[in-house]
């Protein structure tokens, strides 16, 4: 599944990331591990397997806090530990400032151009310094050479780099952004842009999902630092750094078969059985958490306008979304969801008779294997994000189909549509586009759902999530010989 590069073995590998691979939960039999669904887990996981490295992570609200040994390493996975996660302990105030302010109504707000205004705290630029800063000495610590290779993940740690590179200057740091990079006008009004910028210029590697991003990337380290930028090689080269700049979409494990598994029809049967529909109901389905990027609103407001131009479709076709809370703490998630729930409210309000209900809300967190149901059993899949780095419930959609079957509605605002030009590809803005969209998925004859879903599904298995880790440990691998041979001339 995935290949280690030959010139990697027996290098030190450290993982970065905010989220921990395995949370520790306390239950009324002990402490139990549990495994967060997320494809980047998946991903970085099996290279961690495969190298036995250290994954640092931040224990948010672990259980084994107090059962740790004193340098906290902790071998994992439970059942057969093959490598350590070691995790940095913030403080309410490091992790309000550093995780819920700066990054996530700073940062996140200001490279998804969703129109929701990012907020900029001195205080909360503090402590996401402090937090980066004590990541930092967290890998320097764990280093077992001058020269490891560190994975870092995401926008939580856009400082860390240049922090590692100053004690390790033959570090290779391989740094992910996993959500998009913006124009330099929309990034120019970041406070602190040159840190940013500085700091992610400190990495060996620097991924995005699409080229697109990339180049803002470019673009915004063109316009505010003085750098020479070789658009050929994909390089940036600034001070006596260079770091190569390029895109690495993600993707999804693909699934191997899974023994017992019901077949379509017998998803198709449960789900409108425990949600009391017809057997013949038309079914649409939504799979987010709960973020004002993901377009939930401009997704129930194109099933509304369907209903308005399509009467027939009143009581033949129920939308479920399953949208998991997060960061519910913000203001802004709040209003979400209250918006989320008035606007369901309202069409249920209107269309609703009987048992029928239009649209169900279900705000909870779902396991992998109950979602792959709901994509099974349904007609169509909705993925209406205002904007998204890549958007991986559109890939597990169409993993989930071994029939071939159903169709998907994707916005052209996420990495994803740049891949998968057999959907249905809409503006989320445009509602009128959203509901002749739905109308058409849910008509589509059964030959052209094959032929789309056939190609789409060719095109995410070849191109899964082993390949995103293997081509960037493939180029940092590259590289470090380059270096190798370099020293002993
Ligand atoms: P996210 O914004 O979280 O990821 P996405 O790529 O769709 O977006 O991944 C979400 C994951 O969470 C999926 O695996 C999905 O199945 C799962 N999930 C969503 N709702 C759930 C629910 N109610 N219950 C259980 N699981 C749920 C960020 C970027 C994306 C990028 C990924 C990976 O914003 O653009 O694709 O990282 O790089």
């Amino acid at each position: 599944k995935l290949l280690l590069n030959q010139d990697l073995a027996g290098d030190q590998i450290l993982v970065v990331s905010n989220r921990e691979p395995y949370i520790h939960v306390a239950t009324p039999n002990g402490v139990k591990v549990q495994r967060p669904a997320s494809g980047l887990v998946t991903a970085v996981e099996a290279v961690m397997r495969a190298c036995s490295g250290t994954w640092i992570a931040h224990g948010a609200g672990s259980a084994d806090r107090e059962t740790v040994d004193a340098n906290d390493h902790v071998p994992v996975p439970p059942d057969n530990p093959s490598y350590t996660l070691r995790r940095v302990w913030l403080s309410k105030e490091e992790e309000q400032g550093y995780y819920y302010g700066f990054a996530n109504e700073g940062l996140w707000p200001l490279c998804h151009i969703a129109h929701v205004r990012p907020v900029f705290r001195s205080t909360d630029w503090a402590e996401y310094v402090r937090v980066n800063q004590r990541f930092a000495d967290a890998v320097i610590a764990e280093a077992r050479s001058d020269n490891p290779v560190v994975l870092v993940q995401d926008y939580h740690f856009a400082l860390l780099p240049r922090m590692v590179r100053a004690v390790l200057p033959k570090a290779t740091i391989i740094t992910f952004w996993h959500i998009p990079w913006p124009n330099p006008e929309s990034f120019g009004i970041c406070p602190w842009r040159e840190e940013i910028l500085d700091g992610m210029l400190g990495s060996t590697i620097l991924g995005f999902h699409t080229p697109f991003h990339r180049k803002n990337f470019l673009d915004t380290v063109d316009r505010y630092l003085e750098t020479r930028i070789e658009d050929e090689a994909s390089t940036v080269s600034y001070g006596n750094q260079l770091t190569q700049v390029k895109p690495y979409p993600i993707s999804i494990a693909w699934p191997d078969e899974i023994p017992g598994e019901p077949d379509i029809a017998a998803c198709r049967a449960e789900i409108r059985q425990s949600l009391s529909l017809p057997a013949d109901q038309l079914l649409g389905i939504g799979v987010d958490r709960l973020d004002y990027t993901k377009g939930i609103v401009e997704r129930f407001e194109a099933v509304e306008r369907m209903f308005e131009l399509y009467p027939e479709m009143i009581g033949k076709f129920t939308f479920v979304q399953i949208a998991a809370p997060t960061r519910s703490s913000l203001d802004e998630y709040q209003n979400l969801e209250t918006r989320v729930r008035g606007l369901a409210q309202r069409i249920n309000d209107r269309y609703a008779s009987g048992t029928y209900l239009p649209i169900v809300l279900k705000t909870e967190h779902h396991e992998q294997r109950q979602l792959r149901t709901y994509f099974r059993a349904s007609d169509v899949c909705s993925v209406t994000s205002l904007h998204d780095g890549m958007n991986l419930v559109a890939k597990e959609f169409i993993a989930a189909r071994d029939d071939e079957g159903g169709a998907l509605i994707l916005s052209q605002f996420t990495g994803a549509a740049r891949e998968l030009h057999e959907a249905l590809i809409v503006n989320p803005y445009h509602i009128e586009e959203g509901a002749e969209a739905l109308y058409q998925a849910l008509r589509m004859p059964r030959d052209e759902q094959r032929e789309r879903m056939r190609s789409m599904r060719r095109r995410v298995r070849d191109f899964n999530v082993y390949r995103w880790a293997g081509r960037m440990l493939q180029d940092a691998a590259r590289l470090r010989q380059r270096e190798r041979v370099k020293s002993r001339i």
